[in-house]
């Protein structure tokens, strides 16, 4: 394979970031190319779709972070190979998918307009899709969303509670996914202390 461009927010989260893990994990080299909001709007519309993130690879551009999560999951051993577990993984990244569509709508809001935003999905579709994972998770488990061990699926829902319990959203409390999905906060916590993940925040001095 030619050599692989990862272009993303410089931010430790959003839809890069389990690919990212993933990579790092599979010990498949990689520039990590992170960009500012500025210099996006530049480069927006030499993007195949407008969006990021993209992927240089195999002499072209790519894109669709669950794509990226699958081919690099398959890699580093983070994707299952049984149909039924892989559908059980994907069903979680896609659903996660979902939750950032509903986030990226409140973007731009300001002030009451917001709050108000934000208050919906948090008493409507967080709060929904965080109990059906957490069933999820405890259907499989408890412990990993698919094949009895860590996949991107995991990754994704990591990064993603990870997200809300920062506070970085205004107006979504910190404490919801304790409250709503206690089981996503242990989690988070089993992910967060995976050898794999550790090294690769102990890579990017974290
Ligand atoms: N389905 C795409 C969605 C990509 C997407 O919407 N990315 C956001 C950032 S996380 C973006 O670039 N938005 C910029 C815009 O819509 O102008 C994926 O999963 O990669």
């Amino acid at each position: 394979m030619s050599t692989i461009k990862l272009t993303y927010f410089d931010v430790d989260g959003g839809r890069a970031e389990p690919t990212r893990i993933a990579l790092s994990i599979g010990g498949i080299e990689f520039e990590d190319h992170r960009i500012s909001f500025s210099e996006f709007r530049q480069m927006r519309s030499s993007t195949p779709f407008n969006a990021l993130p993209a992927i240089e690879m195999n002499d072209g551009v790519y894109t669709q972070s669950n794509a990226m999560n699958r081919f690099f999951g398959k890699q580093a051993g983070l994707y299952p190979e049984d149909p039924w577990q892989a559908f059980l993984c994907d069903e979680v990244m896609d659903a996660i998918e979902d939750l950032m569509h509903f986030l990226v709508r409140t973007f731009g809001m300001r002030g009451d307009e917001l709050k108000a935003a934000r208050e919906k999905l948090v008493d409507g579709a967080f709060t929904t899709y965080l109990r059906t994972l957490n069933a999820r998770l405890e259907a499989a488990g408890g412990e990993y969303f698919a094949d009895g061990r860590l996949t991107v699926a995991d990754l994704k829902v990591f990064v993603w509670i990870r997200g809300l319990d920062s506070g970085v959203l205004d107006y979504v409390p910190t404490d919801l996914a304790s409250r709503v999905a206690p089981l996503l906060v242990q989690h988070m916590e089993r992910v967060a202390a995976d050898p794999g993940v550790v090294a690769y925040y102990e890579g990017r001095g974290k």
